[in-house]
């Protein structure tokens, strides 16, 4: 498969683009990819960059050699910024809030985590920023901050709580213990744990199964989940309604609804419990349209041939 490799946004991010995935690289492997004021530049850029981007159909967040970040830098994000004084301590926070957890969470594209190696403290904010996550069972994570002297902020906290149980969230938090990717996915950290080796492989899988869903319908949905967790039932269920009839207004999702309940109704062509409608009218409408995006459609079918429908 060939694989186009720039770095328009400098050193300390890499993109890959590769049939409708935009592997995003943390790229300062010497320094174990400790998040720096630099690379919080560049991912702003970067993930800005992609939003609008057709050959990021999914963004994947992994880290360059045996990490997939060791938190934030001590040296330059903490230590020189102390020196530096408020202006520049504030200046550095919203820049690394603002891709971290205010762009990433809200991504309008769907986001995987592939956490491949070390993971400590400030990288849990956008691990658990992207919509899914997977570690490699090798992996180490902890939330080393107790450690060395602080507190989990930059929402890291929040990132814990809303993932892990009560009891384990405050376990974590304050003894630092490190703990591997299956106990990761024990902890609900991460959707799963694979041996290292098969990392890329099954996240590459997941990519190509959310890359087939209608786009529109596909973010709405993610963006939902996030909004009503915070709701009570009144407001989710006019909330959910309400967003439910947005995305049929965009691009075509509306088609590709009519279409699969006629596929299913009508011609009993297939059954949606089981597997994804795939629409072939507006698959060949799109086929024009761009490579990345045509690639990935005869993968999929290629896919579904094999597998015997
Ligand atoms: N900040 C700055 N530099 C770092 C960081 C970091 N968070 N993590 C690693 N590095 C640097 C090391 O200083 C070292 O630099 P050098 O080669 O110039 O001396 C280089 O990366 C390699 O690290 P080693 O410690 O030599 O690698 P080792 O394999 O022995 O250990 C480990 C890896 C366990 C990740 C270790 O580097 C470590 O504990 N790092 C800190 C993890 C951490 O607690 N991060 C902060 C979390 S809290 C927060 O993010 C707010
Ligand atoms: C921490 C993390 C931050 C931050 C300040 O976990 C402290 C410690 C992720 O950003 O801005």
């Amino acid at each position: 498969m060939a694989k186009k490799k720039t770095d328009p946004w400098g050193d300390t991010v890499l993109v890959e683009f590769d049939a409708g995935i935009a592997w995003v690289t943390m790229n300062r492997p010497s320094k174990k990819n400790a998040i720096n004021p630099t690379m919080g530049r560049e991912m702003c850029a970067t993930l800005e960059t992609l939003a609008l981007d057709d050959r990021c159909g999914v963004m994947v967040l992994t880290g360059a050699g045996d990490s997939f970040a060791a938190g934030m830098d001590l040296q330059e994000y903490f230590r020189e910024t102390d020196d530096a004084g408020d202006e520049v301590i504030m200046k550095a926070r919203r820049i690394n809030e603002e891709w971290q957890w205010r762009r990433l969470r809200d991504y309008p594209k769907p986001t995987i985590a592939m956490v491949n190696g070390w993971c400590f403290g400030g990288a849990f904010t956008p691990m658990v920023g992207c919509d899914l996550a997977i570690a490699a069972e090798e992996a180490t994570l902890g939330l080393s901050e107790i450690n060395w002297g602080i507190l989990p902020a930059g929402n890291v906290t929040k990132a814990v709580v809303e993932t892990m149980g009560y009891r384990d969230a405050l376990y974590y938090i304050m003894t630092g213990e490190p703990f591997d990717g299956k106990r990761a996915a024990e902890l609900g950290l991460v959707n799963e744990a694979v041996p290292l080796r098969q990392l890329r492989r099954r996240t590459r899988e997941l990519a190509v199964t959310l890359l087939e869903k209608n786009p529109a319908v596909l973010r709405n949905a993610k963006l939902a989940t996030k909004r009503v967790r915070y709701m009570d039932w009144e407001v989710s269920a006019d909330y959910l309604y309400a967003k439910m009839g947005e995305a049929l207004f965009f691009g075509e999702a509306a088609d590709n609804r009519r279409g699969a309940m006629k596929a299913f109704l009508d011609d009993k062509e297939y059954r949606p419990g089981l597997e994804h409608y795939k629409d072939t009218k507006s698959a060949k409408k799109k086929s024009g349209k761009k490579k990345a995006k045509k690639k990935a459609k005869k993968k999929a079918k290629k896919k579904s041939r094999k597998s015997g429908k």
